[in-house]
């Protein structure tokens, strides 16, 4: 069970989670026993958020409550940190006990497979999917596009916020929904679903002797449908699952390891994936410290060059069966984005702000070290490139130019995303509460440096078409008794990352002193008196006359978005001192008890991600 934003359940639990809640207060009547279930509970969260793991508590207890037995013990997966190894070592305890608890022996297991893969000798092409996601997409019919039905969106507009663009790369996309019946507010999110790099896509199906076939068509069976799905459409191809379906570009897992152990090409590298699958800390230093992908680790273990280009002739194919892969290899998932756009202004495009990721990995004595690119945002970095007609730059240790373009985009199975050099990716909306509050007199502080900025562009738009069709209504004093909107804004230097520098200025003028911006440039003089750097808690406490005011006298809102590990605390840190100054008390009991307060009458949002 996850737990993800404010404590509150993924979209497919939400049911359930409601469900719980009834049926627990209607056992306390006696009306529902749960006293022949067992079950166990594996909880998936991140320590970086306050309501770490809040769902899988929930739901154990709620069980628990109605009469369930659990087996074992709860597990608890932090993704800050450890994942895999807490699913890991809670793993054999688990079985211990439900073997105990459900009077069986404990199996070997892991052996069997979920999938039938067949290779079909002839078969329809436009039966044939290609990167559509779903069935609709294939055959082109009408129907409400959501995450089960994603749209392909026409990028209208793609251009670079950044001012230095050599190392770092900030991307503003803007993708047409008209037609599509796709609506969004201010404050909500947009998943784009991306696809793997062409490197990427090209090693693993060298390391896995399926290059020479990579367009055969192929049909995935699930053996046994309750127990697992095939995760994505059927039929398809080879090269389509890897660029399109499955998370290829992800850190390999050390499990995954054991399963790709027993189909070693050679006794040699059997040894040395054994050894990556079973000694925990050579796998920490080695695959998550190299940031070492499934396809690489495949051709570090035999021996192969992962710095060179993968070819045939320096790739050594393992025998893996396919239907391994697909159950070993997690499906590939959409990125979420804060959309940077009001509907009101922009009814038929959704805006995307977004900061492209990449990293360096920690080298080691068989990894050199590398860039690392994260997909989703070299995705639409990639888009931008192919949209506006200009060339990749080289990429990566390969010097390969266009590493991670998404193939669909360049050459788009049948058109289905590329039309007369319209590039497109496929969208879903996901609904959020971080919006405005609905009475235009309520005054609103939102805290966004960096990309958290996003949303706030969006909220500034939303008031500046509502202060339009005031003043057309009312007149030029329209304005007059609304509550004022601050945004404080940080970036490093006002000539490199300030985004949308030359926007803001129009905004503030139209909304006639009613919205206020405070920027902090970290990396441009004034400093501290200390000689630190200013960052957007530091114009909060320097505006606090004003915030305090706002939040206490005026029942204001407060918006937070951005970096969870180090600013949001932060943020809410000051927030705390300067209202519980304000009251004449200290940070920690009257402060604290106020952005408590807030919290729980929702006029305190967080929109953050670690
Ligand atoms: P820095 O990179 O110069 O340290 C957007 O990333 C802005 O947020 C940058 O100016 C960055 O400053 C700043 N920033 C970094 N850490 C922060 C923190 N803990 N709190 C607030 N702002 C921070």
């Amino acid at each position: 069970m996850a737990t993800y934003g404010e404590g509150e359940p993924t979209d497919n639990a939400v049911q359930l989670m409601q469900n719980l809640q009834d049926e627990s207060f209607e056992f306390s009547k006696g009306a529902h026993d749960l006293s022949g279930l067992k079950y166990v509970v594996f909880g998936l969260g991140n320590k970086t958020y306050e309501h770490y793991n809040v769902i899988s508590q929930y739901v154990d207890t709620a069980l628990e409550k109605m009469g369930a037995i659990r087996m074992g013990i709860r597990g608890e997966g932090d993704d800050d940190k450890s994942m895999e190894e807490d699913y890991l070592e809670w793993k054999d305890g688990m079985w211990e006990a439900f073997a105990t608890a459900m009077g069986v022996e404990e199996g070997q297991g892991g052996d069997t497979a979920d999938f039938a893969v067949r290779e079909l000798e002839s078969h329809p092409e436009e039966k044939v999917y290609l990167g559509e996601l779903s069935a609709r997409a294939l055959t082109k019919t009408k129907g409400i596009h959501d995450a089960k039905n994603p749209y392909p969106a026409p990028l209208t507009v793609a251009r670079e916020l950044f001012q230095d663009t050599k190392d770092r790369n900030c991307v503003h996309v803007e993708l047409n929904i008209e037609g599509s019946g796709i609506t969004y507010q201010h404050g909500d999110h947009v998943g784009v679903w991306p696809s793997n790099s062409e490197l990427e896509v090209d090693r693993l199906l060298l390391a896995l002797g399926l290059y020479d076939k990579k367009d055969k068509v192929i049909n995935i069976d699930s053996l046994d449908p309750a127990l697992a799905k095939v995760p994505f459409p059927v039929p398809t191809t080879y090269a389509t699952v890897l660029r399109h379906y499955i998370d290829i570009s992800a850190l390999a897992g050390r499990q995954m390891l054991g399963t790709f152990a027993k189909f070693a090409p050679n006794p040699e590298a059997e040894a040395a994936i054994k050894e990556l699958n079973t000694n925990k800390e050579v796998y920490h230093e080695i695959v998550a410290n190299g940031c070492l992908k499934a396809g690489e680790v495949l051709q570090l273990a035999a021996g192969n060059d992962i710095q060179a280009i993968p070819t045939p002739e320096n790739t050594t194919a393992w025998p893996i069966p396919f239907d391994m892969i697909v159950s070993s290899i997690p499906r590939l998932q959409p990125r979420y984005y804060s959309i940077s756009s009001s509907p009101k202004l922009h009814p038929n495009s959704i805006h995307v702000t977004c900061v492209v990721l990449k990293y360096q990995s920690t080298p080691n004595e068989r990894v050199p070290e590398r860039s690392v690119y994260g997909v989703g945002s070299n995705f639409l970095l990639n888009l931008k490139y192919a949209a506006n007609g200009e060339e990749a730059p080289l990429l990566g240790s390969t010097g390969v130019a266009g590493a991670v373009v998404p193939s669909y985009a360049i050459e788009g199975p049948r058109g289905a995303y590329k039309q007369e050099n319209i590039y497109k990716a496929p969208i879903h909306v996901r609904r959020s509460t971080f919006r405005l509050p609905t009475n235009p007199k309520s005054p609103v502080i939102m805290v966004g440096p960096g990309t958290g900025v996003a949303p706030f562009r969006g909220f500034v738009q939303e008031r500046v078409a509502l202060a339009r069709r005031s003043i057309e209504k009312n007149g030029p004093d329209a304005l007059a008794d609304w509550g004022r909107i601050t945004l404080f804004y940080g970036c490093r230097k006002s000539t490199e990352d300030f985004l949308y520098q030359d926007e803001w200025p129009s905004y503030i003028s139209e909304l006639k002193g009613k919205f206020v911006m405070h920027t902090a440039l970290s990396r441009e003089p004034p400093y501290k008196p200390d000689g630190s750097k200013i960052y957007v808690q530091d114009l909060i406490w320097e505006q606090r006359d004003s915030v305090a005011d706002s939040i206490l006298n005026g029942k204001g809102y407060v918006y937070i978005c951005g970096d969870a590990k180090n600013m949001s605390k932060a943020v809410e840190e000051v927030l705390a001192k300067v209202l519980g100054e304000a009251k004449g008390g200290s940070a920690e009991v009257e402060g604290a008890a106020e952005v408590k307060m807030l919290k729980e009458r929702s006029r305190l949002l967080l929109d953050v991600w670690s």
